[in-house]
């Protein structure tokens, strides 16, 4: 990609040819047998309104399709390869853990090993449950806070995505938000009427939401940077508030680090923050791309867990020794580096500012919220603070980009509600091809 050739830039050439045939067949199979051809909606790319690629391979920073199309992965699995595709010590843990048999339903010595790996990281943790996703983790922190604090109502915001359990597919981002469903069917308005979704950034809010349910609300979840509906950072002050009225109200402060867990800072937003909250929701990274979650807390709540507590729930795969070990091996290698977080800092801001310049220079309305390595590029021109304000981007304009970007080998989340992640495995250059695109793509 990139050559030039009479003056333009072949990639400029071949994206006019660049074939998606076999992904075309691949789809038009998947979807005679999987609802949408997939796994979770938004892999659809119906916000895009093109059919997905079938992807084949991930080596770094690049994948490749069915079609042998190559593509700059700014996706990783949506946050877990914050060291990029098949990074050579994951691999060797998965294989090695692999021959000694795949999962026993048993105890394990690496369940404990990747547990203290994570207290270690995360001070507010003194113990912690693994599971098979962030879904199954916020789900069960939801059930656990409830039993701690005997009342009923949780308070989400607006645009936050906390996985797909009843109480929380309430005004949720993520893929709710890019297919522009309120919710979901077939949550009953009898769990949903419990779940209170706020303005996020919005004090007043809260105070006066607390003020009226006073000492019936459970818990407050939040995602403390939000990447389920585009990057959006917490405004000054803003964890520190929650943290302050959440221990005022004896309501359980529940952050949701699925995303922003050992991605923001080895010790996620809590420590980029300084905030200690009772609870801590985990996955993607901690799994290295394997299927995980975990929840935890400080030892009264955490110890309400059965079966030394009365709060029921299980998992066949939990702290399934696969995905212990590439964990394991993932956040070994981050704590042996902590100079990748500088670094991927530098490389996202490259990127995000170069592709901000290009759209000054060419009167695109664009803006971004960058935090660490997650970031995203909102098609408007105003600041990006809350749903309300996320929710005006001009989504036709990004499913343009977003195509024009995909056809030049730059692989972007297919939806305007989502966060652009850089890995440790993308260089300079990566940077510089995908701002080159994004001039051609704006
Ligand atoms: P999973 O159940 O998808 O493992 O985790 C749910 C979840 C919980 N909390 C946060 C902050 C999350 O971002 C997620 C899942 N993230 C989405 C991407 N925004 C997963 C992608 C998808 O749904 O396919």
């Amino acid at each position: 990609m990139g050559r030039i050739a009479n003056g333009r830039l072949l990639s400029d050439i071949f994206y006019l040819v660049n074939s998606y045939e076999k992904s075309k067949q691949l789809h038009a199979r998947a979807s005679r047998v999987i609802p949408g051809g997939v796994n979770s909606p938004v892999r659809a790319f119906k916000s895009v309104s093109c059919d997905p690629p079938y992807v084949v391979k991930g080596k770094g920073a690049y994948i490749w399709d069915a079609d042998g199309n190559q593509y700059i992965d700014y996706v990783g699995s949506w946050g877990p390869l914050i060291l990029g595709h098949a990074h050579p010590e994951v691999v060797q843990a998965v294989d090695r853990a692999n021959h000694d048999g795949a999962s026993f339903g048993a105890c394990t010595p690496v369940e404990a090993e990747l547990a203290e790996a994570v207290i270690e990281a995360f001070p507010s943790l003194k113990k912690v449950r693994f599971v098979s996703s962030g879904t199954e983790a916020t789900m069960s922190a939801l059930r656990v806070a409830r039993a701690f604090t005997g009342r009923k109502y949780i308070v989400k915001f607006e645009g936050c995505y906390h996985g797909h359990a009843d109480s929380l597919l309430v005004k949720a981002g993520s893929g709710v938000a890019t297919l522009g469903i309120p919710g979901s069917a077939g949550v009953l308005e009898e769990q949903a009427q419990f779940t209170l979704a706020l303005p996020f950034n919005d004090p007043a809010a809260v105070e006066q939401t607390f003020e009226k349910y006073k000492k019936l609300i459970a818990c407050v979840i939040v995602e403390p940077v939000v990447g389920n509906m585009g990057c959006v950072p917490p405004a000054r002050g803003y964890l520190h508030f929650l943290r302050e009225i959440t221990q005022k109200h004896g309501a359980v402060l529940i952050f949701d680090e699925v995303m922003t867990g050992f991605r923001l800072s080895f010790g996620g937003a809590q420590q980029l923050y300084g905030i200690r909250p009772d609870m801590t929701t985990l996955g993607k990274i901690i799994g290295g791309g394997l299927p995980v979650g975990a929840y935890g807390g400080n030892l009264d709540i955490m110890n309400m867990v059965a079966p030394i507590g009365p709060v029921y729930q299980a998992g066949t795969l939990s702290g399934n020794p696969l995905a212990m070990a590439a964990g394991l091996a993932m956040l070994k290698h981050l704590k042996n580096h902590p100079e990748i977080y500088e670094q991927l800092e530098q490389n996202t801001a490259e990127l995000v500012n170069g592709v901000l310049q290009v759209a000054r220079k060419k009167g695109v309305e664009l803006s971004a919220n960058q935090v660490g390595s997650m970031f995203t590029w909102f098609f408007q021109s105003g600041e990006v603070r809350d749903w309300d304000t996320a929710s005006k981007s001009d989504t036709q304009a990004f499913a343009k980009f977003h195509r024009g970007m995909l056809d030049r080998g730059v692989y972007l989340p297919p939806s305007q509600y989502e966060a652009i992640f850089v890995s440790a495995a993308h260089t300079r250059e990566d940077i510089q091809k995908a701002v080159q695109a994004a001039e051609q793509s704006l």
